[in-house]
């Protein structure tokens, strides 16, 4: 539709063409989840287009971002973790420019990176979408990509957190403490 195509353009402008990218296969992929997993195809395409808004700053532009958004919050817990920050600055910026945006789809852009308790089926997918869209290559994820519609969307987003956890472990990466936090509730859920 002619919102989706204006922020098309709008991304093209904002993000370097490798992630302009990565944004559409996010886009198409959480679209075909939605259907599968029985939500609004729609707003998962909106959302997994989006959800990289803000990827285009670097770690001092992102801080400042976050502090001209009024979240500067956020910055304690991401302090050595700048790179994690677009999520929350990217659902602050588009909710202050686009206000007809709808929440859930805001808060699943807030927290594609870090994941959070509770997350909805919307949350999962770009979770999810962002990890297994086509442009990734990396042996792991193809498991990943031929458990959809074959598990719960639950269970595949903790095999999707297996994978991700897992490659910062071994890169020996900070784990962001929110990180952990999903980690420990959905395994608990899982069993
Ligand atoms: O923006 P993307 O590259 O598409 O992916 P993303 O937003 O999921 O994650 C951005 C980067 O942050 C990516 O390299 C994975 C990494 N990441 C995700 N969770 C954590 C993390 N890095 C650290 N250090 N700690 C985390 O908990
Ligand atoms: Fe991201
Ligand atoms: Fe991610
Ligand atoms: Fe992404």
């Amino acid at each position: 539709d002619a919102f989706y195509q204006a922020r098309r353009d709008d991304l093209a402008h904002r993000v370097k063409r490798s992630r302009f990218e990565h944004s559409l296969g996010v886009s198409e992929t959480a679209a075909r989840m939605a259907r599968v997993y029985g939500q609004d195809e729609r707003l998962a395409r909106l959302a997994g287009l989006l959800h990289d808004w803000d990827k285009g700053y670097d770690d001092e532009g992102i801080r400042a971002r976050a502090v001209e958004l009024g979240i500067a919050d956020q910055l304690a817990s991401y302090l050595d973790m700048p790179h994690l920050l677009h999520g929350p600055t990217a659902a602050a910026a588009l909710a202050r420019e686009f206000p007809e945006l709808p929440a859930p789809l805001l808060q699943a852009i807030r927290l594609h990176t870090t994941g959070a308790v509770g997350m909805s089926p919307l949350d999962l997918i770009v979770y999810v979408a962002d990890v297994i869209e086509p442009g990734r290559y990396c042996a792991g994820v193809d498991k990943l990509r031929d458990m959809v519609g074959k598990v719960e969307l639950e269970e595949l987003f903790v095999a999707t957190l297996v994978y991700v956890v897992g490659n910062l472990i071994e890169r020996r990466k900070l784990i962001h403490p929110d990180t952990v936090t999903v980690w420990n509730y959905y395994v608990a859920r899982a069993r």
